[in-house]
């Protein structure tokens, strides 16, 4: 079970349109089913006194993230559109990384990718995480198999405590599985598996 309380971070990740609307760019099947339960533990946090942050994927209209450009995903969360705003039915209360805003690759929350040289530099997540002296962080949202795993891999190798909560995320599974995959990777490296529906 979590324990929420102020050295415990939920990590909203990426609940945006084009992940959870049925008709976003790159809709995650379920993707608005997980909703409730997000903020369920939104409500649970706050009530325990611990952050809440947000992140969201914020791509330029050209990346090599996606395929017309030499990438792998169709257009997505291209900055200030409708598919990168949050789900409406989302609460947000709490600060927002945005990733990915110069054109950069990566999943995590944590971490972006030059796309030329491939050189990782730092979001603003883990100097905002540590000014408020978290020490766990809780991990909800989309998609399991890409930015949620990444960034709870990332928390785990930066030294926080680091929890899942599986019945708040949803898989891409662009390969039948890879969601299953992601979470036992997660588990192996440490991260806890936990529900906030019991
Ligand atoms: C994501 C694929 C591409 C994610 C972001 O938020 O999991 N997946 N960009
Ligand atoms: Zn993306």
């Amino acid at each position: 079970m979590v324990r929420w309380d102020e050295r415990t971070a939920l990590l909203v990740v990426d609940v945006q349109n084009d992940f959870a609307d049925p008709g976003g760019g790159l809709s995650v099947d379920g993707g608005d089913a997980i909703i409730p339960a997000v903020n369920a533990a939104i409500a649970a946090a706050e009530a325990a006194g611990a952050c809440v942050v947000y992140t969201q994927d914020w791509h330029p209209p050209e990346t090599p993230h996606f395929a017309k450009d030499g990438g792998v995903w169709p257009v997505h969360c291209v900055r200030d559109t409708w598919g990168a705003e949050f789900h409406p039915d989302l609460r947000v209360v709490g600060d927002v990384v945005r990733k990915g805003t110069g054109g950069e690759d990566g999943y995590s929350g944590f971490t972006v990718r030059d796309p030329a040289g491939g050189n990782p530099a730092d979001t603003l997540l883990d100097s905002l995480l540590r000014d408020r002296g978290v020490e766990t962080v809780v991990v909800a949202g989309l998609a399991t198999d890409y930015c949620v795993r990444d960034t709870a891999l990332d928390a785990v190798g930066r030294g926080f405590a680091a929890f899942v909560l599986i019945d708040a995320v949803r898989a891409v599974d662009l390969h039948p599985g890879d969601g299953a995959r992601a979470l036992e990777a997660m588990r192996r490296a440490g991260v806890r598996s936990a529900r906030i529906v019991p």
